[in-house]
């Protein structure tokens, strides 16, 4: 069991350190099934908390503007060598301080403003930093929006095919937020190669499945790939970027100095950490059960009357169809909260409702397996959720499932 250290903020600072005790007991307590969430180790808490937070390094190592970088630097490129070896990459840059940084800097180093890019659009799967017309992205470069088939729901790699060759962009982006499903990244990669696109893909969901193995790895036949290192990969709350060797000094200069300042150097501890627990064998069977149990969680709601967006999942992730149940995402979202249930209401494909109040839930399992939850625990949670969804407006119904969903929850501690 691990424990968040907060004896000194309990003497000095009790307003804060019960927040903070505060939401550990709600993590705790509740079902976590935001898909991009996880709970980090002792070692990834102990390394944010360190007093690596103290010091200025802008630059890159051996190579920095400002003095007493020496031990820094050993930390820095053992987060990186941990990456290279733990994803295949030739050239890693662990300093980017989330996803949409990392997106930035591969878009500034390969791109100039207006130039075409290609990406899949936020309503189908995509992120708001894939060409999104409210975002940077959509702003700067002429990012054209893919789709999935309407039919199947997933991706039409010769739909993508047709209009890359017809649009000729520069940069073919693949990589979701929402997307349930097995990504083919060979086929676009010899897409890119057929219209001589840099092969880009955003891994930021699926990046701790690629660490073992379990979803295709494109870090090796990529260009570029960025990911944030807090999702399924089960580091600190980050990112960054791994690329081909030949655009190492551009990506590099394209994050500090085009964009960053001092590299938060904590928080590329903590990374270090994360990968070499990526690289332990448990690590692999940590992945091979997300997927067991997100299968079997898809299943279990299916069978209980809900839809899966493409019939189910391959993934850590499902997209559920909650109109069947007479309400709407948010109204779900809502309702499973009061629950301790936690999700994120999402559109789904061809949604005729509005982002606000869509159709659909996202809902994932790498929370709940880092719990050590199995198929048979999947069981529970779907029928808990759906005993909530049938009762979304029934309020004391909902706060007797929460005692169960804390009952429940007691037989996974995590953090004491
Ligand atoms: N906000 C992240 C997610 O929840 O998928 C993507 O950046």
């Amino acid at each position: 069991m691990y424990k968040q250290h907060l004896d000194y903020l309990k003497k000095h600072d009790p307003e804060l350190e019960g927040y903070l005790e505060d939401e550990k007991a709600r993590q705790m307590e509740g079902i976590e099934l935001i898909p991009s969430e996880n709970l980090v180790s002792q070692g990834v808490l102990e390394a944010l908390g360190s007093v690596a937070t103290n010091k200025y390094s802008e630059g890159y190592p051996g190579k920095r503007y400002y003095g007493g970088n020496e031990v820094i630097d050993k930390i820095e490129n053992l987060a990186i060598n941990r990456a290279k070896k733990l994803f295949g990459a030739e050239h890693v840059n662990v300093q980017p301080n989330s996803g949409s940084p990392a997106n930035m800097a591969v878009y500034w180093t390969f791109l100039e403003p207006g130039d075409k890019a290609m990406g899949l659009k936020l309503s189908e799967g995509g992120h708001l930093t894939h060409g999104h017309k409210v975002n940077f992205s959509g702003k700067l470069y002429n990012f054209l929006q893919y789709g999935v088939d309407k039919e199947t729901e997933t991706l039409d790699y010769a739909a993508i095919l047709e209009q890359a060759t017809k649009e000729k962009p520069k940069l073919l982006l693949s990589g979701f937020t929402a997307y349930p499903r097995e990504i083919d990244f060979k086929k676009f990669r010899e897409i890119a190669d057929e219209i001589g696109a840099i092969c880009m893909a955003d891994i930021s969901h699926i990046s701790g499945l690629c660490a073992a193995g379990v979803h295709e790895n494109p870090v090796p036949y990529f260009d570029v790939v960025t990911t944030t290192t807090h999702k399924s990969l089960r580091g600190p709350r980050s990112a960054m970027i791994m690329c081909k060797e030949e655009f190492g000094e551009k990506i590099n200069k394209a994050v500090f100095p085009g964009l960053q300042g001092g590299p938060h150097e904590h928080v590329i501890a903590a990374k270090a950490v994360a990968f070499k627990e990526a690289m332990e064998p448990e690590f692999k069977n940590y992945a091979e059960q997300i997927v067991k149990n997100a299968k079997k969680l898809a299943q279990t709601l299916n069978e209980n009357g809900l839809r899966l967006v493409s019939g189910g999942t391959d993934t850590h992730l499902m997209l559920v169809d909650v109109t069947p149940f007479g309400i709407s995402g948010k109204e779900a979202e809502t309702a499973l909260e009061k629950a301790a249930i936690y999700c994120n209401k999402n559109t789904i494909p061809f949604d005729t409702r509005s982002p606000w109040d869509p159709s659909g839930i996202r809902i994932g399992t790498p929370v709940l397996t880092t719990r050590k939850m199995k198929e048979k625990d999947m069981e529970s949670v779907g029928a808990l959720i759906t005993e909530a969804l049938h009762n979304a407006k029934d309020d004391s119904k909902l706060r007797e499932i929460k005692s169960k969903v804390l009952k429940f929850c007691e037989q996974f501690p995590f953090y004491e």
